[in-house]
């Protein structure tokens, strides 16, 4: 479903002046400190976050889900639903394919579709962590780093199959996370575990179109519970390396153990130009268990601080990291949920352009890190809320996404049309 824009300005023109007046007083202050607000605004736009396919439907656990209504089934509904999201946000123009979640049958009526939301293809998504009904051999014990040559050569084909549908509809990578690894001490030899992992994704690498990328996403544990072959961002970025130019880690917020440094992760693949892709969202325990910066906005922007410090050292040669959010909506509605995670990222990316650099460094080299804890939550504590609803206002989006989306009453009209209980293909 199209919003009609006439709406959206409708809703936007109740609380114009009270913005009018919220963003004039913060381009001043930012004004005073020499930062143009419209230079943030402009990068602010540009900015582009990947909806995958499966974040649609309402999440749950193992233990149970509990669908909302008006959810997409279709690969065409899905593409609805992100389509809706940029129209509101200006900033979810793009889709990541799950496949064979969301194989697409007429590829040429898919990408006409997408394209008439203004939506690209993002990075293709393979999955060998379960057994599709028609599968030959199991991924009980792994896939790429199977003992069994077979199963390998199969997990190997299914990402080359992947590749050719994201080929087909525009996309330029390829994720690749692997569940492959140990529930019990001694079940696997963890050297030769990894060394078949190698060849299998060396066998992927060499089968990818040369102007590919391939991302190699790390995960400590789960769905093994005693070893991970790819476990964190060493063997991930050991596997790139040895891969080639074209592949990077990719870097899962909710992929780490409590405390994890995660900036300095982010800074040090950054350096060696080896960080390509970004997966948003947030967790207490474990994995992707709630919305980006729900619980903690300051890590995430002291991530995005290193992020905006890569993409602008002239001295990196680090690719354009992919954005994509890569989270579980449990009792949300999955469509407020994107909102509040695209909202959660894009503050703490201003917030992060709003950092002194030069003045930090200073600090840094005067070893005075009281004055580099004010120059950064000089910043952090910075509302720029404005600057976003100016960013958005000025793409034709919504000064209030989830006020607007809620206004509109866009969740009833989904149930109208697909129906109350509907159950989305994902997490
Ligand atoms: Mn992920």
């Amino acid at each position: 479903m199209r919003l009609d824009q006439q709406k959206i300005n409708q809703v936007n023109d109740q609380t114009l002046s009270e913005h009018r007046e919220s963003f004039d007083h913060l381009s001043k202050v930012l004004g005073r400190k020499d930062v143009d607000a419209n230079s943030i605004i402009g990068k602010l736009k540009e900015f582009q976050v990947a909806i995958p396919s499966w974040a649609l439907g309402t999440g749950g656990t193992r233990f149970g889900r509990f669908s909302g209504g008006g959810e997409p089934g279709t690969l065409e509904d899905k593409i609805s639903d992100v389509g809706l999201l940029h129209q509101l946000s200006q900033s979810a123009g793009s889709i990541s394919l799950h496949i064979p979640w969301d194989i697409p049958e007429d590829v040429e009526a898919i990408k006409q579709l997408a394209d008439s939301y203004g939506l690209l293809f993002d990075a293709v998504n393979s999955n060998t962590f379960q057994d599709q009904p028609d599968q030959k051999l199991s991924y009980k014990f792994g896939s790429l780093c199977h003992v069994d040559k077979a199963v390998r050569q199969q997990a190997i084909d299914h990402n080359l199959e992947v590749v050719k549908y994201g080929e087909a509809l525009g996309s330029k990578s390829l994720t690749v996370w692997l569940a492959d690894g140990s529930s019990f001490p001694g079940q696997l030899n963890f050297k030769k575990a990894f060394q078949r992992t190698l060849e299998s994704l060396q066998a992927i690498y060499a089968g990818m179109p040369s102007d590919w990328k391939m991302f190699v996403e790390y995960k400590p544990y789960e769905p093994n519970f005693y070893s991970t072959v790819i476990q964190d961002w060493g063997s991930s970025h050991m596997l790139a390396d040895k891969l080639g130019e074209r592949a990077f880690s990719l870097v899962d917020l909710g992929h780490h153990l409590p405390n994890t440094n995660i900036e300095q992760i982010v800074a040090t693949l950054m350096m060696v130009g080896k960080l390509g892709g970004f997966h948003f969202n947030d967790s207490k325990y474990g994995d992707d268990d709630v919305t980006v910066g729900s619980l903690k906005p300051y890590q995430l922007f002291l991530i995005f601080n290193e992020l905006v410090d890569g993409m602008e050292d002239p001295t990196s040669n680090n690719p354009y990291p992919a954005w994509m959010i890569d989270a579980s909506h449990n009792l949300k509605d999955p469509l407020e949920d994107l909102l509040q995670s695209l909202e959660a990222i894009k503050i703490a990316y201003a917030q992060a352009m709003l950092v002194d650099r030069a003045a930090l460094e200073e600090a840094r080299e005067n070893n005075d890190p009281t004055l580099a804890q004010e120059i950064l939550q000089a910043a952090y504590r910075t509302d720029v809320r404005p600057l976003l609803a100016q960013a958005r206002l000025q793409a034709g989006g919504a000064l209030d996404p989830i006020g607007t989306f809620r206004r509109l009453n866009v969740r009833k009209e989904l149930i109208a049309a697909r129906g109350a209980k509907t159950v989305s293909t994902g997490l």
